[in-house]
């Protein structure tokens, strides 16, 4: 097989709610409220899921919706980023937490980031490259009292914040991606209403949309006036639609599906933007509807597990002429089953995009740790790392070792 390009990253991704623990944000309101609700409705939303035997102990109890301690890495971060290291990865994606840097506006918690540039600190000393999110998903009281993205006043917050950020890790930091998935959250928060606030109007869907597009390029501004060094970007989540044996009508519904999902965000902030991160999970057929998926191998969410999408999704981006990033990309495992095989093929598959002249410069899996998945709580495993929620004892599964290796070659062995 035939190796990497030179430095390429390899690592994996985290998010500050998902690992933290103790965080007060409007998800951990959220989470107190809704916990019970959640609970009750699992075994209708997951009942029909092949894991349902295993998870729904935990997918029946309210306790599995409150994110509280999480994997602890609020204190245990040092270890858990020699655990990394000691996987051969060279780079490592976390999240800065809004709330706790700025948790009433314009006063800036100095304990706080200090901790955070202990954490770029400790991943220099061991020579892996810190990609810092300045927003994923969760937001403080005050700004959420406000409005939330809904309000235009959220942006300008985010740009002190995002500021302040750049100018306290002082050029130590290279990799800033401004927002995570802002399609995703805001379809789920603004559309669907299953996530905080709950809304369901497309009104504030747009506003919250272009708000976050506003927010980005105000930051990308911010960011570079500061270091014109800095590589910023967003972390977006692509589907690749396929349209079954390229039938006129499947044709169109691809391009609607396309503009809406994968493009829309991209095509406005593009002209500020140095590298795409590609958050990469599904895979959809059109065949005269969406999601006619054959369902062969599913993880334990139920989700298709088509790794060779990913090579698709990238051929997609190829237009934006910028370096990809794969930000997240992974599957929820418990028993590792499927894992190992996941991440061959899907490395196969980038290695055939790069082939074919994508610029591909790093692969970040989703996610080091097993963690909190937001809605869904913490029954989804998702890490290369296994977590005993009682104890915190980390424990390394066996897909993550040989995710090790090839780290360690540059190579698919
Ligand atoms: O856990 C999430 C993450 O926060 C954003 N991208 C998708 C992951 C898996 O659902």
């Amino acid at each position: 097989m035939q190796e990497f390009p030179k430095n390429f990253f390899w690592g994996a991704s985290t998010a500050s709610h998902q690992i933290e623990g103790g965080t007060l944000n409007d998800w951990s309101e959220w989470e107190k409220e809704n916990a019970v609700r959640l609970a009750g409705e699992a075994e209708l939303k997951f009942g029909y899921l092949e894991s349902w035997p295993q998870i729904k102990g935990e997918a029946m109890n309210p306790s599995n919706y409150i994110s509280g301690r999480a994997c602890d890495f609020y204190n245990r971060f040092e270890e858990d980023l020699e655990l990394a290291k000691s996987l051969n990865h060279n780079a490592f994606r976390f999240s800065i937490e809004w709330s706790r840097i700025e948790p009433e506006r314009g006063k800036f918690d100095e304990k706080e980031i200090a901790r955070y540039k202990r954490i770029v600190d400790s991943l220099r000393k061991k020579g892996m490259e810190p990609f810092v999110t300045l927003w994923h998903w969760t937001i403080p009281l005050w700004v959420r009292d406000q409005g939330g993205w809904e309000s235009k006043k959220t942006a300008d917050d985010f740009g002190e914040f995002s500021q302040k950020m750049a100018e306290s890790f002082g050029g130590k930091v290279r990799f800033w991606i401004t927002l995570n998935e802002p399609e995703i959250y805001s379809n789920a928060s603004y559309l669907k209403g299953c996530w905080p606030p709950q809304k369901k109007n497309i009104f504030a869907y747009l506003k919250v949309f272009n708000n976050l597009a506003k927010a980005h390029k105000n930051v990308y501004d911010l960011i570079k006036k500061n270091d014109p060094q800095a590589q910023i970007g967003i972390a977006k989540h692509n589907i690749y639609f396929e349209a079954y044996q390229n039938k006129f009508g499947n044709r169109l519904m691809k391009k609607a599906a396309d503009w809406w999902w994968n493009f829309r965000f991209l095509d406005k902030i593009k002209n500020k933007l140095d590298f795409i991160g590609l958050n990469y999970y599904f895979y959809s057929l059109i065949d005269e509807g969406f999601g006619k998926n054959r369902n062969q191998a599913v993880s334990d969410m139920g989700w298709e597990l088509r790794p060779e999408g990913i090579r698709h999704a990238l051929k997609e981006l190829k237009n934006y002429n910028k370096p990809i990033i794969i930000t997240e990309n992974g599957l929820a495992d418990r028993d590792d089953k499927h894992r190992s095989w996941f991440i061959l093929e899907t490395l196969k598959n980038i290695q055939k995009a790069i082939a074919q002249g994508v610029d591909v410069r790093g692969y970040l899996h989703w996610s080091l740790l097993d963690n909190f998945e937001w809605d869904k709580g913490f029954w989804p495993r998702f890490g290369l790392v296994e977590v005993d929620y009682k104890t915190m004892e980390r424990k390394i599964r066996p897909s993550a070792r040989l995710y090790a290796r090839i780290c360690k070659e540059n190579k698919i062995i």
